[in-house]
């Protein structure tokens, strides 16, 4: 085979060298031929575009070169199938990987362009919801930077996460066109199309050697084609691929429709197949049962188990191996219709009996379960189901057939047993449950916390659980330090390296060598005046955009997450409204000042969570504007929070607001992100809190309310709201103020809805945990009092913060469930970066 790169290539040109002249010409370069600018016409996106294929160029010859050692090698893959990645900008975390951020923020100073400028120009890919989506994104980064063999396998959405605007404290959604100005960063390949079918019917057939077979005959065929992105690992030559597929419509569509003239019919046809991947269905920790939907995920992981058995193929490979080449990591039931996929392409495609395709599927697929959120179990009605995908309902009964077999083996005459279990719910209208058909098809079924893995096993997947123990594990979710630390707060970074030089970027848990300087005066100074830096950057973006002025001395106190009952951003505003409460009954009282500033997205159709947004910013209407307050209270609603702003807010948090009803949330990720950064936490013990909370010790994080065990007693015995309502006179006080239109302009039917949910129904305890929570909070206004105890604790969160790296959940996922190795990639010397 031809080398990728020429060997008697040794000097550096134009697309590989990495000087600052040598940039600034590429630069230049890239402006004109691709852009077809010149300065002086140039927008502000024209030269980010430039830069960015600037880039893109120095990070080719790794890609290339990682595709061909795998192409030879044929290593052990790992295929990571999510519906959603939340990549966040690509144009710093590339230079920061190549190791090329100073030089090229020189290169652009030259020419009078400042590097942060062209880094906020570029629209982040929004291809997800929240946690589950940015975890695929951190995930994929530790892959690279571990060197294992990986693809990550997702859809292109058009139409990525709205962005959010405020109207009048509302929020309202706005189209996300990522895509208007062009994407630099990923690459066609159109020649790699795939088709995908729909519909239709199956027919039966018996072949010349007298066995029977099925033939799926679909309605339609959608082309799937693969856009490819570059993944490059932090300071490796590994770039793994993140291959997204969109969906269009096959050129023969038309024929017969433009034969009889009906051009309209045609065209129509045409969009409907590309409608496959135009929106990402934004729905956070719950679930619509829309037909597109199930669309959506069966398109994509066609594509991908097709395009996998396109590259065995190509490598000479039998796919009897099938599952020794790859391990398929399900991310939460959206792909799980992959195994009955798998099993058709075995079955029908591939002519494997039963036994070998559904040992091959079996040995093959991972469950990540993310979520024990009863709304967000997916079920599919069988009718709709059964109409796109009429072969794969087949193929589902059958695999439950033998499986209710299996179980009426282990446990005979249950028959309770057998209802629960089945893969289909026959309780009314007749369902299909993912989360079974995963548990059933994996060899590996793991949840993202301890807690949430114990809570699997005791209640949602108790039965499989009993039916699989060895399926079960656990493995912790984790964040890329790289972009959360590194990129995003690059004061703290470099304070920390000058102390314990840089191996804490990928080897997070060296972190605990700063607790040797935790009376190092001078160093406690400079980690204090970092934090304070970043609070100032922080203050001065929300002056110039929001007009508002915040004081960087206050106590910054973040919630930061999607909008959501379970995780209870009203109970922080009711935390708020009783500290109102309090210094109108006495202005002169001394409290601590703080700054709450709160940011997330609501789902469109989430009524009570848009409510919530409401009610937040009427809360801030008021507390800004009340003269009593003072400077001592702010409230802020961040409008549109997603990764590139998130990236700004993790580093300038005092207080991590974590405060959902135990046991509801799996995991949590952005916990993790505050704390690598030095806030501290109040929180509930609920998913990763709980482990957050024993490394950096229960003496630096702030618990409060009932625990999962807990909370359950308590429904048991009969929750009644009103009690704490009318037991606690602060609660009733705030409450009534929002009752009384106080917040509303005298409109008393406004926040009707909330208020009745707390008070007749409170499904996740805000009344019950409330006084807890105050209490708390008050411990946190006068712990930040003592401003050295407080700098220790937050040094300590930073310090022992290290088993929160993904790297740390990637290699957990490696030792216990894919059982790959890593694959070094080799790349020429001229175009190995070297500052
Ligand atoms: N909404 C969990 O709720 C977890 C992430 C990633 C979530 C959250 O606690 O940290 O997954 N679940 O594991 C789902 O999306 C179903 C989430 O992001």
């Amino acid at each position: 085979m031809v080398s990728i790169v020429p060997n008697n290539i040794q000097i550096e040109d134009d697309r590989t060298g990495i000087n600052v002249e040598t940039l600034k010409r590429a630069f230049l370069d890239n402006l004109f031929y691709i852009q077809a600018k010149f300065p002086k016409i140039s927008t502000k996106n024209d030269y980010y575009m430039a830069l960015a294929y600037t880039v893109r160029d120095r990070l080719l010859n790794r890609w290339l070169q990682t595709t061909q050692t795998y192409l030879e090698k044929a290593p052990r893959t790992v295929a990571y199938l999510s519906a959603e990645f939340l990549m966040g900008p690509h144009l710093g975390n590339n230079l920061m990987n190549l190791g090329l951020y100073n030089v090229v923020k020189q290169a652009m100073e030259e020419f009078g362009l400042g590097l942060t400028d062209l880094l906020e120009q570029e629209e982040e890919p929004g291809l997800g919801n929240g946690g589950l989506g940015r975890l695929a994104a951190c995930y994929i980064d530790s892959l690279a930077t571990l060197e294992i063999p990986a693809i990550g396998y997702g859809i292109r959405y058009e139409y990525g996460i709205f962005d959010q605007e405020i109207k009048n404290g509302w929020q309202v959604e706005i189209t996300d066109k990522w895509l208007r100005y062009g994407n630099p960063w990923e690459v066609p390949r159109p020649e790699a199309e795939l088709e995908v079918k729909f519909g239709g019917h199956t027919e039966n057939y018996t072949d010349e050697h007298g066995r029977y077979h099925v033939q799926w005959i679909p309605f339609k065929v959608v082309k799937g084609v693969p856009y490819d992105t570059p993944i490059l690992g932090f300071q490796t030559n590994n770039a793994n691929t993140l291959r997204l597929w969109k969906a269009e419509a096959p050129e023969s569509f038309d024929f017969e429709a433009f034969n009889k003239g009906d051009y309209f019919g045609s065209v129509q046809e045409k969009s409907e197949c590309e409608n496959i991947t135009k929106v990402l269905y934004p729905n956070d920790d719950s679930y619509q049962g829309k037909q597109l939907r199930l669309e959506q995920q069966f398109f994509f992981v066609s594509c991908s188990l097709q395009d996998m058995i396109r590259m065995m193929k190509a490598q000479n490979l039998t796919l009897e191996r099938f599952h020794e080449h790859f391990a398929i990591q399900l991310n939460d039931t959206h792909p799980t219709i992959a195994v009955a996929e798998l099993m058709r392409l075995l079955l029908d495609e591939h002519q494997f009996d039963w036994d070998k395709a559904w040992n091959i599927t079996t040995k093959t697929f991972a469950y990540t379960n993310h979520t024990l959120l009863p709304e967000a179990l997916e079920r599919w009605s069988i009718n709709m189901f059964g109409s796109s995908f009429p072969r794969h309902l087949q193929i589902i009964y059958e695999i439950n057939l033998r499986f209710l077999d299996e179980v009426r083996i282990k446990f005979p005459d249950d028959g309770n047993r057998l209802r629960r279990m089945s893969i289909i719910d026959e309780s009314g209208e007749r369902y299909i449950r993912m989360a079974h058909l995963a548990c059933v098809g994996s060899f590996a079924i793991n949840g993202v916390a301890e807690l949430h893995s114990e809570l699997l096993k005791k209640t949602t997947l108790h039965d499989f659980y009993e039916m699989y123990p060895e399926k079960f594990t656990n493995v912790t979710n984790g964040v890329t330090p790289r972009r959360f630390m590194v990129l995003s707060n690059p004061r703290l970074a470099n304070l920390i390296t000058k102390k314990i030089g840089d191996s804490w970027v990928t080897n997070l848990d060296e972190l605990r060598k700063l607790e040797t300087f935790l009376y190092d005066s001078d160093f406690c100074k400079e980690f204090h005046q970092v934090k304070q830096d970043v609070k100032q950057d922080l203050a001065n973006y929300i002056r110039t955009n929001y007009n508002i002025t915040i004081d960087p001395n206050s106590l910054f106190d973040i919630q930061a997450k999607r909008i959501h009952e379970y995780k209870r951003q009203h109970l922080n505003a009711l935390y708020i409204i009783t500290l109102y409460n309090r210094i109108k009954a006495n202005p002169n009282l001394d409290v601590t000042p703080r700054t709450f500033l709160f940011g997330g997205k609501a789902a469109p159709g989430y009524y009570m969570a848009k409510l919530i947004i409401k009610l937040i910013n009427s809360i801030a209407d008021v507390v800004n504007h009340d003269p009593d307050m003072r400077d001592r209270l702010k409230v802020i609603f961040l409008k549109d929070y997603n990764v590139k702003f998130a990236q700004r807010v993790y580093p300038a948090a005092d207080l991590s607001e974590q405060i959902s009803t135990a046991g509801k949330e799996a995991s949590g990720t952005g916990n993790m992100k505050f704390s690598m950064n030095g806030a501290l936490t109040i929180g509930t013990l609920d998913g990763a809190n709980i482990e957050i909370r024993e490394v950096v010790g229960e003496e630096n994080f702030f618990l409060f309310g009932l625990t999962a065990e807990e909370v359950l007693q308590k429904k048991a015995a009969g929750y009644n709201p009103w009690d704490y309502y009318n037991s606690n006179p602060e609660l009733k006080l705030a409450i009534d103020r929002i009752s009384s239109g106080f917040f509303s302009h005298g409109d008393p039917n406004l926040f009707k809805p909330l208020l009745d949910s707390l008070l007749y129904r409170d499904q996740y305890l805000l009344l019950a945990d409330y006084q807890s929570y105050i209490e708390c909070q008050d411990r946190v206004s006068q712990a930040y009092r003592d401003r050295e105890q407080w700098i220790r604790m937050s040094i300590l969160n930073v310090a022992r913060i290290g088993k929160f790296s993904s790297d740390r959940s990637i290699r957990d996922y490696v030792q216990n469930i894919w059982k790959v190795s890593a694959l070094k990639v080799e790349v020429p010397e001229y175009s190995q970066s070297t500052n």
